[in-house]
């Protein structure tokens, strides 16, 4: 990390190598490790396509030569914006044996939030499908490289599939098999020093609360341990087969324990193209799926088409259901349903990691979000000022650990606010903690809105839709909603007519917008209220809406 980049104490890092959380091995060479281990092990499945983990070891050698032909360098950023489909672990691995920088990026980003995360990381590179959605990734590179000017970072785009008739775009294909000859491949661990574990391994996207989202560091020590932490609690070994079902950019899928948690334990990832339940249990029959993890709008879907009984998810042990507040009485029915256990899952890209355990009673698993997954991690819940409250009390959950941020990336401003004096991350979550260390989240005090587990950073929206031409104010607030948990809906103060929420939505999507942050409601108000320090009164406005 850079001079500038708060990071943990000497005696914290200390303290965590001691106790055997932070082993100082990066991914690269993890991956060498297992690749040797488990060699004739599958590792990756995606349709009919299956890599050993020697294969997969071999790849990242092709992947990470080729990049190195194209230019990119150690410690390059590269933004990774691929669906679910093997390339993204392929790539993700390539750029760690290079010792490059994965960013993760989400198939629903457009240009708005593709740009943005190249100028903040100054990546080189990014690497897209060619379609994914009936979207078409190559045209919006096409305007997210014209939009950065000749002079910006970045230089290349590598495409999954075909690359177009843009001009110096690569196919990954390419990229994989110049990988695979040449003087300079395959890159070996001795071409040079690995690099540091202690160093960036890789960027994640904050759910963003102030203006435009920050980027979270995680190193190889760090990350490594978050999905070695999670995979213990989930009891995972080499017999373990996990189905990766939400996107694999999002923190859940990959490491908690997901795609690197498995591949640690020398067990099988298993990629499933979308997240129906139709598509999901015709995997689980055909490969024998034993953990998957689910975000509570998925609940209902898999709950119904499981009973229909048609199908064998005899081999399914656990299901994880994670990143928004999941109803008790859905939580009660999904694991009889599946015949399997229930866990619930309640972490941050930011770091900490909380589940309920496979051994607690029902009662538990369906009306609490866990517990932390490392013995250091530390929790404080905290009253307005600051000050810890007893335990069944409702508080901003602070928190620090073995891979928790202490900064985020290249954000010194915001990172005076976001974290105390004493390095705990102010999470914005309410929760209370139970005296068995399970916590419940309440609530929010950030400025976001949580649609099913997409984040949505009010102010962000809010300073779009001022840019529709009828709109002189705004504000996005959350209001419950059966199917997502959470809609949201803009408030907004207009000259003539308000625009509707089709309009509102082809604006934003005009403007670059990922598709899930446009407003599912627009209501018009002669004008914002206030509070009495006089900022637009949110609670009011989400009252209002409910009626
Ligand atoms: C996960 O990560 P992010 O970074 O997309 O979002 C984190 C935020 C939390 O601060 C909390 O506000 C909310 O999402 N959240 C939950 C929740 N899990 C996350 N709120 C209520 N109940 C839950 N179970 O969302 C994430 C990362 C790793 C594992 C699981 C979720």
């Amino acid at each position: 990390m850079t001079e500038t980049q708060p990071t943990w104490s000497e005696a914290e890092s200390a303290r965590y190598r001691a106790a055997g959380h932070w082993q100082g091995v990066t991914f690269g060479a993890r991956l060498r490790q297992a690749g040797a281990e488990h060699a004739q092990r599958v590792a990756l499945v995606d349709g009919d396509r299956r890599w050993t983990y020697a294969d997969l070891d071999a790849e990242a050698d092709r992947v990470a030569a080729g990049l190195r032909g194209l230019g990119v360098e150690r410690g390059d950023r590269v933004v990774l914006q691929l669906p679910n489909c093997a390339e993204f672990v392929l790539a993700w691995f390539g750029l760690q044996r290079l010792g490059a920088v994965p960013v993760h990026a989400m198939p629903g980003h457009r240009s708005r939030e593709i740009g943005h995360l190249v100028r903040l990381s100054d990546a080189v590179a990014c690497v897209v499908p060619d379609l994914h959605a009936r979207f078409d990734h190559r045209r919006l590179m096409s305007d997210v490289r014209a939009e950065l000017g000749p002079d910006g970072p970045l230089r290349h785009v590598v495409v999954v599939g075909d690359p177009g008739p843009y001009d110096g775009f690569v196919p990954f294909d390419a990229l994989r098999e110049s990988g695979g000859r040449g003087p300079s491949a395959p890159v070996s661990d001795s071409d040079s020093a690995d690099p540091d574990p202690g160093g960036l391994a890789l960027l994640l996207l904050s759910g963003g609360t102030t203006g435009l989202p920050k980027l979270i560091p995680r190193t190889h020590d760090d990350y490594a341990y978050n999905a070695r932490a999670c995979a213990g609690v989930c009891a995972l070994d080499t017999r373990s087969v996990y189905l990766a079902v939400l996107p694999l950019g999002f923190n859940f899928t990959f490491a908690c324990p997901g795609v690197l948690g498995t591949l640690m334990a020398g067990g099988t990832v298993v990629i499933a193209p979308d997240p129906s339940p139709q598509t999901a249990f015709a995997l689980i029959e055909r490969e024998g799926v034993t953990l998957t993890s689910l975000t509570p709008p998925l609940v209902p879907h898999w709950t119904d088409e499981a009973a229909s009984g048609s199908w064998d998810l005899g081999s399914l042990a656990v299901v994880q259901v994670g990143g928004a507040r999941l109803p008790e009485d859905h939580a009660r029915r999904l694991g009889p349903a599946l015949g399997a256990r229930v866990q619930q899952v309640f972490g941050m890209a930011e770091g900490l990691i909380n589940l309920t355990r496979l051994d607690d009673a029902e009662d538990l698993v369906c009306t609490t979000q866990g517990r932390p997954a490392s013995p250091d991690d530390e929790i404080l819940v905290v009253d307005a000022g600051g000050r810890p409250v007893p335990d069944g009390t409702a508080g901003e959950l602070l928190t620090r650990g073995p891979y928790t941020l202490r900064g985020y990336y290249r954000a010194e401003a915001h990172n005076r606010t976001a974290f105390t004096p004493d390095g705990y991350y102010r999470s914005g979550d309410v929760v209370r903690r139970l005296p068995s260390g399970h916590l419940v989240v309440v609530g929010r005090i950030k400025d976001q809105i949580n649609r099913g587990g997409e984040k949505i950073p009010a102010v962000e929206v809010e300073e779009e839709l001022l840019t529709h031409p009828a709109v002189t104010a705004a504000a996005l607030v959350g209001v419950p909603d059966e199917r997502w948990g959470e809609r949201s809906v803009a408030f907004v103060v207009c000259t003539g007519t308000a625009p509707g929420a089709r309009e509102v939505a082809a604006h934003l999507a005009s403007r670059g917008l990922a598709g899930y942050k446009a407003p599912d409601e627009i209501v018009q108000v002669p004008g914002l209220p206030l509070t009495a320090v006089g900022k637009v009164d949110k609670a009011a406005l989400a009252r209002r809406s409910e009626g």
